[in-house]
């Protein structure tokens, strides 16, 4: 059998069986949502295929009765591990009133959810970097003990945002994680033409904060990096930058086309190392998974899946007269 490296993590086998589950449950909402879209259903898909080990593996290391999260538009894994449901995702894909992320009113992919504090994002990439930081320096001002995780992609680390919040995150103490999820492009803009430096994580150096590369088609890596990270700051250390390194296994979106700009071969060479096939082997290899775990858990996870569909389809959409809502003081 393979060395259990779970348990050494302080990770039981129901924990990183429920992780799986996650990683998949993530998987199928967004295969759906592209056949949803191209059959004219829903207006827009923004995948996270191909990063849910990553967004997993760090929702799963933070503190879900106390932590913020201020997701990025891909980070499905971590809404759901943060307690956002299948239906309400749906919801937020057919865009009807009782989607929680914004009422049916933003694209999806802008992540809201107040019970579950994640903090509701804008569309200029890397704005809620600085939100991230200030929600920090709020919790130590009441006193609180919590630990703010902001993700990005490594294209939007370029943004002033990032530099102006890792800069005041670093000087005062701050506990913020800053994770990059490095998918390599930046919608048709490969990393090396997006920036000179070999690794996003060597800017921390000139912020006066830990930096570190890991593999983000490893949900175990990743939970060990963020966990680190998170009792760091918590002790007072201040800011960690973590750079997961996957690969986006879909175009940028809906509306794009990546044969435009990448080879086939090199898709098909990142979808051998899909993170959901590579932690299912590694699963089975330590006897926590068999296939027909496996598949059953496949048939629970399509049948929750279809019924969001239901849902979210037949539900409605808000009332005209309340357009303005949240735009006037009433
Ligand atoms: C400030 C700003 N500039 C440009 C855009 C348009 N835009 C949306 S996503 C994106 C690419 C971001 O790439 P990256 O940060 O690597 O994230 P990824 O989509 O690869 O996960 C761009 C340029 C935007 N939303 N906001
Ligand atoms: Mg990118």
């Amino acid at each position: 059998m393979a060395e259990n490296r779970h348990q050494a993590l302080g990770l039981s086998d129901e924990n990183v069986l429920e992780m799986f589950r996650t990683m998949l449950m993530a998987r199928r909402i967004d295969e759906r949502m592209w056949l949803l879209n191209r059959a004219g259903k829903i207006p827009f898909v923004i995948s996270c295929q191909g990063q849910e080990a990553a967004q997993v593996g760090a929702a799963f290391a933070l503190d879900r009765e106390k932590d913020y999260v201020l997701p990025y538009y891909r980070d499905m894994g971590v809404v759901l591990t943060f307690g956002m449901t299948a239906t309400e995702l749906m919801l937020s894909g057919f865009a009807k009133a009782e989607d929680p992320n914004s009422g049916g009113r933003q694209m999806p992919g802008h992540f809201g959810q107040k019970k579950n504090r994640i903090v509701t994002g804008s569309s200029p990439v890397t704005t809620q970097v600085p939100h991230a930081v200030g929600v920090a320096l709020g919790g130590r001002l009441e006193g609180k003990d919590l630990v703010t995780f902001v993700t990005f992609g490594e294209g939007s680390s370029n943004q002033g945002d990032f530099h102006e919040g890792a800069n005041y995150a670093a000087v005062h103490k701050l506990p913020v994680i800053f994770m990059c999820e490095n998918n390599k492009y930046a919608i048709s803009v490969p990393y090396e033409k997006q920036v000179a430096c070999e690794k996003i994580s060597d800017r921390a150096l000139g912020y006066g904060m830990p930096g570190i590369t890991i593999d983000g088609n490893d949900p175990l890596e990743v939970y060990a990096a963020v966990k680190e990270a998170a009792d760091r700051g918590r002790r007072g250390e201040g800011p960690t930058l973590v750079e997961a390194i996957s690969y986006r296994l879909t175009p940028h979106s809906s509306d794009d086309d990546d044969r435009a700009y990448r080879e086939r071969d090199e898709v098909d060479a990142a979808k051998a190392k899909d993170p959901i096939i590579s932690f299912a082997a590694y699963l089975k290899e330590v006897g926590v998974l068999t296939d027909e775990k496996e598949k059953e858990m496949n048939d629970e996870i399509a049948k929750e899946v279809n019924e969001a569909t239901e849902y979210a389809e037949n539900a409605p959409y808000a009332d005209a007269e309340s357009a303005l809502k949240h735009v006037y003081a009433e």
